[in-house]
């Protein structure tokens, strides 16, 4: 079983994750931020367990639902939050938004909206930390939907011909946009997949954190030993609409209903209090820390400027050129 620090950094992760979707839901609604939000709550579990599993140097490749596996990686809150309303203090200076949070610092090396598109990127940041012997693993973060991408089966592929140090973590949600699992996909268990390309598969329960935990760490390890790459695919349920403002009008009645009830947040809480691994202050403090940083964050972000226009002309090429 993971390690009492393991536990107690999952939980704070978890924490974070869920307080921030929750303040970014509210602060939309309210009208301060305007912006795409692709929400992922319900999937904290997923992100909470790889990131205790990962070093600082490590890499991670994520999705426009993402925002939860950067912060998991350690992406700093206020610079996220300014990044999310477009300001100059943002991790890209407010030119990527937030479908494209990016942080090499914290190991966050893209946000993509491109569905399937992390796994080719993770498979060349694999490839050159084998050739550079540093030592890294990069988890490539994809939704059920991008296993039916070619780019999928062509990165297992290589990555798998190549061992490259790289684990692919598949958060499967049960939708991708408004299409039921079993309608766009044609196999039961996409970890079934794994064996057509010669690598270890496992489907587990992306809503328990221990066995979630148990499967990151077992990949991420066989990842850093030259063992090959690994797919995970996590069972998880995502609680609101594809992105933030669709209704569920495409899920059987009480779908999701059933699912919150199941929500693993407070389940994970209240086991940590019944196996004495916390005490309610210890746990109440970690909350009321977070919200505290969420609050400074949101104030942070709005309180920083825009980019200027001369903006647009920065950071596009690795050597900087004059605009004509
Ligand atoms: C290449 C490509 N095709 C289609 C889309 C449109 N699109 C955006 S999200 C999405 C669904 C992806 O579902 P999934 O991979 O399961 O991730 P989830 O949103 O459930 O986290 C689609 C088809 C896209 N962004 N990119």
């Amino acid at each position: 079983m993971a390690e009492k620090r393991d536990l107690i950094e999952m939980f704070r992760k978890m924490a974070l994750l869920k307080m921030n979707d929750e303040k970014l839901r509210s602060t939309i609604k309210s009208g301060r931020l305007s912006m795409p939000y692709y929400s992922s709550r319900g999937q904290e579990v997923i992100p909470a367990a790889v990131s205790v599993c990962l070093r600082k140097e490590d890499y991670i490749c994520t999705i426009y639902r993402g925002i939860h596996d950067s912060l998991a990686k350690g992406a700093p809150l206020k610079q996220v939050w300014a990044e999310l309303a477009g300001r100059i203090d943002g991790t890209c200076k407010g030119k990527g938004g937030p479908m494209h949070i990016t942080h090499p610092a914290s190991g966050v090396m893209i946000t993509t909206g491109i569905v399937g598109s992390t796994m080719p990127i993770a498979n060349g940041l694999a490839w050159a930390s084998q050739l550079s012997g540093d030592g890294r693993v990069t988890i490539a973060y994809f939704g059920d939907g991008a296993s039916n991408i070619g780019a999928f089966h062509e990165a297992l592929n290589l990555a798998s011909l190549w061992k490259l140090p790289v684990v692919f973590v598949c958060s499967n949600n049960g939708y991708a946009e408004h299409t039921k699992y079993s309608s766009g996909t044609a196999i039961d268990r996409i970890s079934k997949r794994a064996e057509s390309y010669s690598m270890p598969g496992v489907t587990v329960d992306g809503n328990d954190p221990l066995l979630m935990h148990a499967a990151a760490r077992e990949a991420i390890e066989r990842a850093r030993e030259g063992g090959g790459p690994t797919l995970i695919e996590a069972i998880t349920f995502r609680f609101y609409g594809h992105v933030f403002g669709d209704d569920d009008s495409y899920m059987s009645p009480g779908e999701r209903a059933a699912h919150m009830e199941k929500d693993p947040y407070p389940i994970y809480r209240n086991w940590l209090l019944a196996n004495n691994h916390a005490t309610e202050n210890e746990l109440a403090a970690i909350e009321t820390g977070i919200a505290a940083e969420l609050e400074e964050a949101l104030q942070f972000a709005l309180a920083s400027p825009y980019p200027d226009a001369a903006e647009i002309y920065r950071d596009v090429f690795q050597h900087e050129v004059e605009a004509a």
